[in-house]
């Protein structure tokens, strides 16, 4: 700044107008400074939010960007013929002005499967069944070396406490191995589970001990008051034909 004023007294006193010195040295100097400020970079000191930062985000959003910013974190993981893929999962539940809903016109949540390439998660698969609150998880459901995703979890109002879905690894993405049935509002159509009974009946178990785990619903018919052993428990135990899931076996247990 010094040197600048030293040129800007040279200029004077060539143009000799020194006694108008004082206000073409301000009058200089603001012109400078402006010229400064107003080639800074507009967002070198910008703490406003930007605009798209602003738009609440809906669950599958925050699921997705929680994967991308935070791949280290995740647990679910499984290696498929040498490539890793990232599992992660969703639902539709909010609470006060929080996020909410998740693709447009889907009212439930979902399982999202990204594959890493370069270190770097993408997106490689997505259900289309109706998912809930739950859990989801890799596991070799079938002992063939190869995860599947098992989800189960809860879809409350709609009429089962627990369900159940098995996806099935197919090189381009996860097929759906268990049951569905389609189900039509006046404004979606969408695939559920039915797998699915009072929560606590629901496992999976290796029953005829094949090293191939079968798959257990069930409901109470009746005793429904704490204590009272007077009901029928009714069980459906779905089992692994080499393809998909289908019912094999249904019981009904006094108790
Ligand atoms: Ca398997
Ligand atoms: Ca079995």
């Amino acid at each position: 700044m010094w040197s600048l004023y030293i040129k800007i007294q040279i200029i004077m006193n060539n143009l000799n107008i020194k006694k108008y010195t004082p206000t073409v040295i301000v009058v200089l100097v603001f012109i400078v400074l402006f010229a400064i400020f107003a080639n800074k970079p507009a967002n070198s000191n910008n703490t406003q939010p930007i605009d798209k930062e602003k738009t609440t985000l809906s669950n599958r959003d925050l699921a997705i960007k929680e994967a991308l910013n935070n791949t280290d974190k995740l647990q679910q993981r499984a290696q498929v013929n040498g490539v890793t893929y990232i599992l992660t999962d969703y639902d539709d539940t909010f609470y006060g002005g929080g996020p909410k809903e998740n693709k447009p016109g889907w009212k439930f949540g979902g399982i999202i499967v990204f594959k890493l390439g370069n270190g770097k998660p993408i997106m490689f698969w997505e259900s289309e069944e109706a998912i809930n609150r739950g859990s989801v998880r890799f596991f070799d459901i079938n002992n063939d070396g190869i995860p599947e995703i098992i989800w189960d979890g809860y879809f409350g109002a709609t009429g089962r406490d627990s369900a159940f879905y098995v996806y099935k690894f197919n090189n381009t993405g996860f097929k759906l191995i268990t049951p569905t049935e389609t189900i039509k509002t006046s404004s979606i159509t969408y695939k559920q589970t039915i797998l699915g009974g009072d929560s606590g009946f629901t496992q999976i178990e290796d029953i005829d001990n094949d090293k191939i785990q079968e798959i257990i619903v069930g409901y109470r018919d009746g005793g429904i008051i704490v204590g009272d052993r007077s009901g029928v428990i009714h069980r459906q135990i779905y089992k692994f034909n080499g393809q998909t899931y289908e019912l094999w076996k249904e019981e009904k247990i006094k108790g």
